[in-house]
């Protein structure tokens, strides 16, 4: 399916309001991923050794955001090209790492999941099946250039 002009304005504009309060959102998209996976804690070398989510940590924060804005460029790429172009390197870098670290496929579902009633919860009354579904998909075009990355490199 082909992304069109309306979901990629959908996954922008909603962006813009998330982007309005980073520590609660990058906060809640991390607490929900350990909500449902809390085993998943240990993969991130900076929670390994505290009990709780750290509530104000800059790594954290930067690398929530990261996901987020990553996700954002992949629909304006899914638009434009039809496909999720990252820098090559970058794509390369992130299959690497995330198999480094131990990442398996299923924990692709954890984190959707989890952007999804992040964005959810951010928008309010703003949020739409339509708003989800466009980043439901820009994320899955994203996770497979990973996932692919991954299988290259295993
Ligand atoms: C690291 C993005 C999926 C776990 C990272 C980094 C980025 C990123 C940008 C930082 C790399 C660096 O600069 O070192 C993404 C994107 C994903 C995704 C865009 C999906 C589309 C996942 C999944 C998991 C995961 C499914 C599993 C729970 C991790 C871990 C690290 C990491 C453990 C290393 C953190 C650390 O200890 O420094 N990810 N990620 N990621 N990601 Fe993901
Ligand atoms: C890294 N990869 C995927 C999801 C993340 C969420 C919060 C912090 C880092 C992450």
């Amino acid at each position: 399916m082909s992304f069109t002009e309306k979901q990629e304005a959908l996954v922008k504009e909603s962006w813009e309001i998330l982007k309005q309060n980073i520590p609660e959102n990058s906060l809640r998209f991390f607490g929900t991923i350990l909500e449902i996976a809390p085993a998943a804690k240990d993969l991130f070398s900076f929670l390994k050794d505290s009990d709780e989510i750290p509530q104000n940590n800059p790594k954290l924060k930067a690398h929530a955001v990261k996901v987020f804005k990553m996700t954002c460029e992949s629909a304006i790429q899914l638009r434009e090209k039809g496909e999720v172009v990252v820098a090559d390197t970058t794509l390369k870098y992130l299959g690497s790492v995330h198999l480094k670290k131990g990442v398996i496929y299923p924990h692709f579902e954890v984190v959707k999941e989890a952007l999804l009633r992040t964005v959810k919860e951010a928008l309010g009354e703003k949020w739409s099946e339509e708003v989800g579904g466009a980043w439901g998909e820009a994320y899955d075009q994203l996770a497979a250039a990973i996932k692919a990355e991954m299988k290259e490199e295993a």
